[in-house]
């Protein structure tokens, strides 16, 4: 499956190169120093008014905590947000989702940001920012993650994006904070790591039916049924879903393999609550509790992200999960992944996805993943890392 296709490098970016991010034409330029590009402004002197849009929109501030802002906003993706490169699926983030994605601890409303026509008061465009405190190195740095960015269908390539980043960016200094991180499909200047999606099928019948896997040469259906097959109870003794009461345990051993990676969030109790504590068709996570001394050994954990299904007679909605933190220092990894399968297969899902980031690359063979086209590009804007990283020293998952 492809989510967005990618641009070569001799691209001109008449936004980008004026924006404080790795150049390409800086690439392997080791005069240049690690860390922050540019340095904060006082701030009575970033821009306090908003910036200017076409004379026929204006912008409004999404509470997403109303029903009715986050029915437009989900409405709005719904129909404008990311499709793959073939057009035959786009996201369908759901509002419970967005409500979890866009209100984290310590979350600011005036980053959930939109644009109305003036004169129907319609949401045309979205673009959003969330608080993260962010590890780069042995520097600990607070950031915003910039995601939902989106541009109705209607009024494309009008440079209405450029106003977008920039207005969000401004709302973002005047609390403070000069880095942000954000993934996209496309390539931009320039990546700190090239990621790729990996797809397990649950069911794959389906996914085949609606084109978003193809039977390989001299596989059959029920050959493909029987290589997919799962075992109908999970391997690991004592797993069960996360409770409250492990939200001490989660955080310590997720700081702990966090600790491990060149980029990863640093989560505290009140953020591994928000994250990962299971909500109901939003996110799923299920710890190992030792049945010998009780204590919390590993968890796993994936978020619930389906796509509408365009244009196709039979299906109109796929349900995918979307591998998110996992730990393992008892069970091994391979088998707390496989467990993952096995509940997502009991929960409907026709698909389970993951990076190739953190300790995943090694096990997604074995554990019957294949790889995706098109790559999940990682970057920091305002923050300049020396060389890329590899996915596999990665430690963040996006929305
Ligand atoms: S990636 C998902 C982005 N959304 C979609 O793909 C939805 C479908 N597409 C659209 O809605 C996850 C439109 O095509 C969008 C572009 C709105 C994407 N990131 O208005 P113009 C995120 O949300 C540049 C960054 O004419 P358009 C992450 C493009 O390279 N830039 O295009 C968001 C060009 O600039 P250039 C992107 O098609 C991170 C300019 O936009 C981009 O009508 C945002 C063209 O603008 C993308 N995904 O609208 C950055 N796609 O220099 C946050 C296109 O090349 C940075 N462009 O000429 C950090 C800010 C915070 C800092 C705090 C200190």
């Amino acid at each position: 499956q492809k989510f967005q296709g990618s641009n070569s490098y001799d691209q001109q970016h008449k936004f980008w190169e004026t924006q404080p991010v790795g150049q390409f034409k800086d690439a392997g330029d080791s005069s240049l120093s690690e860390g922050p590009i540019e340095q904060p402004t006082p701030l009575s002197e970033v821009k306090q008014e908003p910036y200017n849009l076409p004379d026929l929109y204006e912008w409004t501030i999404c509470d997403i905590g109303s029903d009715e802002v986050c029915n437009e906003v989900y409405l709005l993706l719904m129909n404008n947000y990311v499709e793959d490169d073939d057009n035959l699926f786009r996201f369908n983030y759901s509002k419970e989702f967005l409500r979890w994605g866009l209100r984290p601890p310590g979350y600011f409303q005036s980053w959930h940001i939109g644009v109305r026509v003036k004169a129907s008061k319609k949401l045309v465009a979205f673009i959003t920012g969330i608080p993260v405190k962010m590890r780069v190195c042995d520097e600990v740095v607070q950031m915003a993650e910039v995601n939902f960015l989106c541009v109705h269908k209607k009024l494309r390539s009008k440079r209405l994006a450029p106003v977008l980043i920039k207005e969000v960016t401004r709302r973002i200094h005047l609390e403070n904070i000069w880095q942000a991180a954000y993934t996209a499909g496309v390539l931009l200047p320039t990546p700190v790591a090239t990621c790729q999606y990996w797809h397990r099928t649950l069911n794959p019948k389906k996914l085949i039916d609606i084109g978003f896997s193809r039977l390989g040469d001299r596989m059959t259906m029920s050959r493909a049924i029987k290589l997919y097959r799962l075992p109908a109870s999970k391997a690991t003794p004592g797993l069960r879903k996360m409770e409250l009461r492990d939200v001490p345990s989660v955080t310590g051993l997720l700081q702990n393999y966090l600790s491990r990676f060149v980029v990863a969030p640093t989560f505290e109790e009140a953020e591994v609550e928000h994250w990962l504590l299971p909500q109901e068709n939003v996110v799923d996570s299920y710890v190992v509790e030792s049945p010998e001394t009780h204590e919390i050994t590993d968890f796993f954990s994936f978020y619930t992200l389906p796509s509408s299904i365009l244009n196709n007679p039979n299906y109109s909605n796929l349900k995918a999960a979307y591998s998110f933190y996992n730990v393992s220092t008892k069970t091994p990894l391979i088998q707390l992944m496989q467990d993952a399968l096995i509940v997502a297969k009991q929960k409907e899902f026709d698909v389970f996805n993951a990076l190739d980031v953190m300790d995943n690359d090694p096990l997604l063979k074995d554990l019957k993943f294949g790889r995706g086209d098109g790559q999940l590009y990682y970057y920091l804007y305002n923050y300049r890392l020396r060389e890329a990283m590899k996915p596999s020293e990665l430690g963040l998952v996006l929305l």
